[in-house]
């Protein structure tokens, strides 16, 4: 019997918008469903990069723009060799946010182009599917109040989805938008068939590099 890779399948959303709670129940879907699954998240804050982005979003400390970038980037790559043994050895990775929250992030700061932040990404593992958990800002606010961490405000989150819609027209990777207003058992039951889907798909497909 050929080993059939697993799929690596990514969400992305603004904050609020319920990737955490989708991922936790994906995971939960395939494994009952039988398919060996783990969950993964960017940034990935236990390493010793991750313990610097940290404590940089928990305004602890201050770092560069460009630097902390490269620093999420790394954080991604530290964890690629990882990533694609799991993914050979049949394991579908549900990862919560990925390369397209560090670009639309950090473009969303002045200065950033789009097409500069996307160049530490250029490489990593390729998603199969990158879901997109759309939320109006006016939902979002129904939601309660954002966190106390960096970044978490409406007027930065309102840029960071102008920056999404923009990397989202991009025929080289496999967008699909989630309308994630519905409540919580609509969207997941939507996410788990499309993974399913997925996972079915990417058996007789090598896993590619990202924009390149
Ligand atoms: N973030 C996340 C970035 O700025 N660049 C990245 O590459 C990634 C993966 O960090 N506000 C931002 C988005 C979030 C924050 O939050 C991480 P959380 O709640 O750990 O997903
Ligand atoms: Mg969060």
């Amino acid at each position: 019997m050929t080993c059939k890779r697993g799929a690596l399948i990514v969400l992305e959303g603004v904050d609020k918008a319920g990737k955490t709670t989708q991922c936790n129940r994906l995971v939960q879907a395939l494994q009952q469903s039988g398919r060996p699954a783990e969950l993964m998240r960017f940034p990935e804050r236990t390493t010793t990069i991750g313990q610097l982005i940290s404590s940089y979003l928990q305004k602890k400390s201050d770092l560069e723009d460009h630097t902390v970038h490269l620093l999420f980037s790394a954080n991604r790559w530290e964890l690629a060799p990882l990533m694609k043994k799991k993914l050979e050895q049949g394991t579908t990775l549900v990862v919560d946010r990925y390369s397209f929250s560090g670009v639309a992030f950090t473009s969303a700061k002045p200065g950033f182009s789009v097409d500069w932040c996307k160049q530490p990404e250029v490489g990593l593992p390729k998603p199969d599917l990158v879901m997109f958990l759309k939320l109006s800002p006016a939902e979002a606010a129904l939601r309660g109040q954002y966190g106390q961490e960096r970044y978490e405000t409406s007027i930065f989150q309102l840029a960071v989805q102008e920056k999404f819609d923009q990397l989202m027209d991009d025929p080289t990777v496999n967008w699909q938008v989630i309308d994630a207003s519905r409540d919580v058992e609509n969207v997941s039951s939507d996410i788990t068939k499309r993974s399913l889907d997925i996972i079915e798909a990417v058996q007789r497909r090598p896993l590619g590099e990202l924009w390149k």
